[in-house]
């Protein structure tokens, strides 16, 4: 059986300095390579957004992050700029161990936003990792990075929903917490749907 370890989002931006700064994300950053070496395939995703990107703030004239508007049909929380294509807020942690790691993008189509990494918001368009997946036989995956609350909530709701196995590292995850409790709930919400959450010395 195939086993893949996804790890969401270790971008600069994340990161506390970063332009949506996430508390303690670096902190995940040596799990995430500790992890590694214990994998056959390993993922990376990357959000990577045009500067026009309609989940920016700066898009939405009299909007300031955190409001709650719109995109694409869709209810839409205004992030402030981040993970703009190219720029250094975009890159990995400069620790992240990148060899042999495969880099999947998100968040691409200036008109809908794309928390998860296998579908948009609306589940229009896949990204194509589920397929990737599949094609390779991957039965279970075991996900870390940022945010709790966002990016890796979404895609393990998402990689559920393709029948896959999943396996949750908390003390591999760090939430934005808008609202206190926030990571708490999405840990909770991905319980549900059969998700596993454990301690990465339990692995
Ligand atoms: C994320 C908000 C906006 C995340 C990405 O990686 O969780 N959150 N874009
Ligand atoms: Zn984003």
């Amino acid at each position: 059986m195939t086993r893949a370890l996804l790890l969401v989002d270790l971008q600069n931006d994340f990161m506390p300095g970063g332009a949506l700064a996430v508390r303690e994300g670096d902190l995940v950053v040596p799990t995430a390579n500790l992890l590694e070496p214990r994998f056959d395939l390993v993922i990376a995703t990357q959000d990577w957004h045009p500067p026009n990107h309609g989940s920016f703030a700066s898009n939405h004239p009299g909007a300031k992050p955190g409001d709650l508007g719109e995109l694409g049909g869709l209810p839409q929380v205004y992030w402030p700029d981040h993970c703009v294509q190219g720029t250094h807020g975009s890159w990995f942690h400069r620790d992240v161990e990148l060899n042999g790691v495969t880099i999947f993008r998100k968040g691409t189509d200036p008109g809908i936003d794309s928390y998860s990494a296998i579908f948009d918001n609306g589940h229009r368009k896949a990204t194509g990792l589920g397929d990737f997946l599949l094609a390779r036989g991957v039965r279970e995956t075991v996900i870390l990075g940022l945010a709790t609350d966002y990016c890796v909530k979404f895609t393990v709701l998402d990689a559920r929903g393709l029948g896959l196995d999943v396996i949750v590292v908390e003390d591999g995850c760090r939430g934005v917490e808008l609202i206190p409790g926030d990571s708490d709930r999405a840990f909770e919400a991905m319980r549900a749907t059969g998700a596993r959450i454990v301690r990465s010395s339990e692995l």
